[in-house]
């Protein structure tokens, strides 16, 4: 008997897409360790944190494809890009990232709705609620930095601007911890 519950179209997509939320965990973790070289503490745990976040991603991915019984295929991750030039770029980087994984998390969307998949495309619901979140949270930071002076931010700018994001939780919730409400 076949448990297989994936189509192998959908299975290979979904194991790409693993690989994706690798490689936006490799991101963020070279920017947070070179905001952390250059002495952007809460940057750097802002980044550190969202490093984790991609990783619980890619757990969940995994464990839904294992769920119904599919082929999870674990491959090598890309390099990350080289590093951000000032912290503006960073954060342009990160948002350009973000927007790069929402049309591959559409694409899977799109996808499971041909095929007529819906608990595929019911579990994409939540990545889609995700990005969105994402998204406005690197648009958020990237306008605090334009006020503060964008490629031109002062130190004592800078300064704030990394002050605030020490402030922010160190907490990211494991995938299995997640839920469409609190994701
Ligand atoms: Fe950027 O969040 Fe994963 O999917």
């Amino acid at each position: 008997m076949d448990k297989n519950r994936l189509s192998k179209t959908l299975s290979v997509a979904l194991n790409i897409q693993i690989t994706k939320e690798a490689h936006a965990s490799q991101i963020y973790l070279s920017y947070a360790s070179w905001a952390a070289s250059q002495g952007f503490g809460g940057i750097a745990n802002f980044l550190f944190r969202h490093a984790q976040e991609e990783r619980n991603h890619m757990m969940k991915i995994l464990e839904y494809i294992l769920k119904r019984c599919g082929d999870a295929h674990i491959t090598a991750i890309p390099a990350p890009p080289e590093n951000p030039a000032t912290i503006h770029s960073c954060f342009e980087k990160v948002f350009e990232h973000e927007v790069d994984n929402t049309k591959s998390v559409y694409k899977l969307v799109k996808m499971s709705f041909e095929e007529e998949d819906w608990a595929t495309w019911n579990f994409m619901q939540w990545f889609v609620k995700e990005q969105v979140e994402e998204e406005t949270l690197a648009i958020n930071l990237i306008d605090k930095l334009k006020m503060a002076g964008g490629e031109k931010a002062s130190s004592y700018a800078l300064y704030s601007f990394d002050r605030d994001l020490e402030k922010a939780s160190d907490k990211s919730i494991s995938a299995q911890d997640v839920t469409t409400e609190n994701p």
